[in-house]
């Protein structure tokens, strides 16, 4: 499997604006903001795709999850709402083949999206 900008994140060769952190999971700003909240949160495992997810792997995507809502209410967007994403491969947007949730919020989202 090929290393992806997100391993030096990881590492912390790559400085990046962490928002949460334990032994399993990263979360950190977005350095290209789609809304006033854009945090990813990722597995420090690396898996590419959702493609690749399997059950073995659905504890860790329910994590995500609760580490994305945690957030979402620290950052006082869990009332008035928010989006939670995952991009898959071309047609889904995806640039950084290993995992990440999008945590987007802050302003009216469209929908459905472009
Ligand atoms: P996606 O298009 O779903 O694969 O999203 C990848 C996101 O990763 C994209 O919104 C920009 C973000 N990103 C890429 N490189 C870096 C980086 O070096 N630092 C940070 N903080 N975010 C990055």
């Amino acid at each position: 499997m090929t290393e992806t900008i997100f391993d030096k994140i990881i590492s912390k060769e790559i400085s990046s604006d962490i928002i949460y952190e334990d032994d399993q999971y990263l979360a950190f700003s977005d350095i290209n903001p789609q809304a006033p909240v854009h945090i990813l949160i990722i597995p420090k495992k690396r898996i590419p795709t959702i493609n690749d997810v399997d059950k073995s792997d659905a504890k860790t995507i329910g994590e995500m999850v609760l580490i994305a809502k945690k957030i979402a209410k620290n950052k006082q967007i869990d009332k008035d709402g928010y989006r939670l994403v995952f991009n898959c491969n071309d047609h889904g947007g995806q640039s950084v083949f290993h995992i990440h949730l999008h945590l987007l919020g802050g302003r009216q989202l469209n929908w459905p999206p472009g």
